[in-house]
């Protein structure tokens, strides 16, 4: 069966051979999308060197040369994606294979798809789109929800982007039948801080109980992934009352600049690293290293079943 609209690098290639855990990871927040250079490459050698550490084979996503490619190589290829100008989301993947895309950075939606064609079933990311707080007059919700409610993928994030309307976010989950279940909290994180102030229904305490959770939904043919909210350290928390004034800041500079579409997340971060006068940054390195770390122990325990 050829097929070239996606592939596997190699190391993940033998990992999946081996029945080794896989942590598959996005690449957005690593590009200029995501995060400011240099701590754009720094936070995927700590991601990396997370997953290492507890076990798990890293397989970052991405699109080259119009390939869906999970498990990029180091060197030329990495530097390629971390260059990237162009933002992919899961409906962007046929496009871009169709029309030959150079280098293209892959959303949570993107990455989920690409993880689950893989036969990954963890991912990490930093934190997953959502329901944007003008979603009643723009209509935004990111895609990634829905992806993650299509694809049997467990999604590790620090909540949802904390300028999203997180209740909203929440709701769209449980209409969508995807379980959002806390790491060690009875709270739904809000990225830079632990509490956005809205309970999960559900908690976790171990790689092996997200393991359980997710083959009795196998068996159950509940179709689907996981949200797994891991809240940000504790000594790596912001200022709630000085994230809120940020956030607040920043969305307005958003939307004097016009920002739409898969415009507006990119330009919301870069606007809170600047209200922050860059204390954003360390708190999402931190954050992302963590929920790495917490994936790769939940795909020890999947590996291990
Ligand atoms: N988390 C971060 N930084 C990011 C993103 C998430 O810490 O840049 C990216 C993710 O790739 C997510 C995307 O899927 O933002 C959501 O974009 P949108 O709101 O356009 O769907
Ligand atoms: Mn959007």
């Amino acid at each position: 069966m050829g097929t070239n609209v996606f592939r596997l690098g190699d190391e993940v290639t033998a990992a999946i051979e081996a029945q080794e855990p896989i942590v598959a990871m996005e690449s957005t927040i690593y590009s200029a999308f995501g995060l400011p250079q240099p701590a754009n490459r720094e936070a995927l050698v700590r991601c990396e060197t997370a997953i290492r550490a507890a076990g798990a084979v890293p397989a970052m996503t991405a699109v080259i040369d119009g390939v869906g490619v999970v498990g990029v190589a180091s060197g030329a290829e990495t530097e390629r994606v971390l260059a990237a100008t162009a933002k992919i989301a899961a409906r962007d993947l046929g496009h871009a294979h169709a029309t030959g895309l150079d280098v293209g950075v892959t959303t949570v939606s993107a990455s989920v798809t690409l993880a689950a064609r893989a036969g990954v079933s963890v991912f990490t990311t930093g934190g997953i789109g959502g329901v944007h707080r003008d979603a009643a007059q723009t209509g935004d919700i990111s895609h990634d929800l829905l992806a993650i409610a299509r694809h049997r993928v467990v999604t590790v994030s620090a909540g949802a982007k904390a300028f999203l309307d997180l209740g909203r976010t929440l709701e769209e989950f449980e209409t969508l039948g995807v379980p959002v279940v806390g790491w060690n909290t009875d709270r739904f994180p809000a990225f830079y801080t632990r509490d956005s102030g809205h309970p999960v229904t559900m908690t976790v305490r171990t790689g092996a109980e997200v393991a359980a959770l997710l083959s009795a939904n196998r068996e159950l043919r509940h179709p689907g992934g996981v949200l797994v909210a891991n809240p940000i350290p504790e000594a790596d928390e912001l200022d709630a009352a000085r994230i809120d004034a940020a956030i607040t800041e920043a969305l307005e500079d958003a939307e004097r600049q016009g920002a739409r579409g898969p415009g507006v997340t990119p330009l919301v971060l870069a606007a809170i690293a600047a209200a922050t006068e860059g204390d954003s940054v360390p708190a999402n390195l931190a954050l992302a290293e963590n929920n790495a770390r917490v994936a790769a122990e939940i795909a020890v325990a999947v590996a291990s079943r």
